[in-house]
């Protein structure tokens, strides 16, 4: 097995990590956690497969194989592919909730019908690139398997720029909080409060991760109802993405999740290249760059010089200030005035590294509570790849040093008390290992 040089406390950080990705492979995918998560989730795969392309790159393939073939025919992915080897009431809402299409998805597993931030041509491009550290077979099964991958990540993106661009605006709208993986930010707060919450599925179905989870470390109940709310109008609607600003009341561009789907338009262009497309990959960099302009153009809140989720309904910026507002930093083609304000705000005694969920000196700010506050390791992983675009250097290494700092002294937690460190919510998280596993390497 592949092993970098590591001091000891390092390689008992890698060993942990591995073993925690080991526990959480399901013979065909990886779960993020056991106890709370025991299914397919999409941004987590592409987390996880970044991790395994260090320990196994085959199963990081296999991870993003099993997600791609739930692709649905409009080229969505979904973001839970459901396992049919897991009882119904082991994750709410299930299946049932969902009854998605019976044309959805290519594979006999059921999913849900919304997506997730399309990470996967990153993580697909990073397995590749580190496949030929394993030899010449792994760097053979790369090709293929990038091959294989590359016409159904342009499917996903063209999902996404085309039909989600629900405001024409040249970005991509979400139309449930869970499709931003960023849960119950605060950045919703605002477009929650006028969706209505649906309280007839809660009193039939208790909330199976209150009985796993600190009530006070997950979204509240009310935010949950609306949840279960959004997800019932759209699958009424038939999944459809026609007029979904008059037929939905949650519609926003969210900065994080657009600037992951400009990252991917590179990836994609890098794919690309290699599989003997010139052509595809200008493309690529072309829509990349007309993503990231859209974005610094409609997200920006030049009154504050941050980014902010707009509700595309509208048109309003979210008030709230939120660890999403720093991620447009991944892009390179982000004019550098833009750069250096997010690194002023991630310095700021809002954030400091690593960054929490959420403004530390915001009114919603709430260090225990999942998305509200806590620090999360993927979005520092992006935050810190966007400090190495940037030419930060010096601050990429020391957000490195203190993610790994944390990891090691309190665990591969789900997320991180931004005062204490202590861990909180799933005890053997998939992405925080896996990223752990890159940081070292
Ligand atoms: C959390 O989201 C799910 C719903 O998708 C949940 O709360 O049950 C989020 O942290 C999300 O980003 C993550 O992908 C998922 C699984 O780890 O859990």
């Amino acid at each position: 097995m592949y092993a970098p040089a590591v001091s000891d406390l390092s390689a008992e950080l890698w060993q942990s990590a591995a073993r925690v990705l080991d526990t959480n492979w399901s013979g065909d995918h990886t779960v993020p956690s056991r106890r709370l998560y025991p299914h397919q989730w999409s941004w987590d795969a592409a987390f996880t497969a970044i991790g395994l392309a260090y320990v196994n790159p085959s199963r990081a393939w296999r991870d993003l194989r099993s997600l791609f073939e739930a692709q649905w025919p409009d080229g969505r992915v979904p973001h839970i592919v459901f396992d049919p080897d897991t009882a119904e009431d082991d994750y709410f809402p299930g299946p049932g909730v969902w009854n998605v299409p019976a044309y959805a998805g290519r594979r006999p597993r059921s999913s849900t019908g919304l997506v997730q931030p399309p990470l996967h041509a990153l993580a697909a491009w990073e397995v590749y690139r580190h496949a030929s550290a394993h030899g010449a077979a792994c760097a053979g099964e790369a090709r293929t398997e990038l091959a294989w991958l590359y016409p159904r990540l342009v499917a996903q993106q063209d999902y996404l720029t085309e039909r989600r661009d629900a405001g024409g605006t040249g970005l991509a709208a979400i139309v449930h909080p869970w499709e931003s993986g960023l849960d119950d930010s605060p950045a919703w707060d605002t477009v929650l409060d006028a969706v209505p919450a649906d309280r007839t599925l809660l009193d039939r179905h208790p909330r199976r991760d209150l009985a796993v989870a600190d009530a006070t470390h997950l979204p509240t109940d009310r935010d949950f109802a609306r949840y279960l709310g959004l997800v019932l109008n759209y699958r009424d609607g038939g999944y459809s993405d026609t007029d979904l600003v008059q037929r939905h009341p949650f519609v926003v561009e969210c900065p994080a999740f657009n600037s992951i789907l400009a990252g991917a338009e590179l990836s994609l262009a890098q794919i690309a290249g290699v599989l003997g497309r010139p052509g595809a990959a200008s493309r690529h960099r072309d829509r990349a760059r007309e993503i990231t302009a859209a974005l610094a153009r409609r997200l920006w809140d030049p009154a504050t010089r941050t980014f902010r989720a707009r509700d595309a309904r509208t048109g309003r910026l979210s008030p709230a200030r939120c660890v999403s507002g720093l991620l447009p930093l991944m892009l390179p083609d982000l004019p550098a005035d833009r750069a250096e304000a997010i690194m002023t705000e991630a310095r700021s005694e809002r954030f400091g590294l690593p960054a929490p969920s959420a403004d530390r000196t915001g009114p919603d700010f709430d260090a225990g509570r999942y998305w509200r506050g806590p620090i999360w390791i993927n979005v520092n992983w992006l935050l810190r790849r966007g400090m190495q675009v940037h030419g930060h250097h010096g601050e990429a290494e020391t957000l490195r040093r203190a993610m790994l700092r944390l990891v090691h002294e309190h665990g591969h937690y789900e997320f991180f008390h931004p005062d204490t460190g202590a861990g909180s919510g799933a005890p053997a998280f998939s992405w925080t290992a896996a990223l752990c596993l890159d940081l070292l390497a």
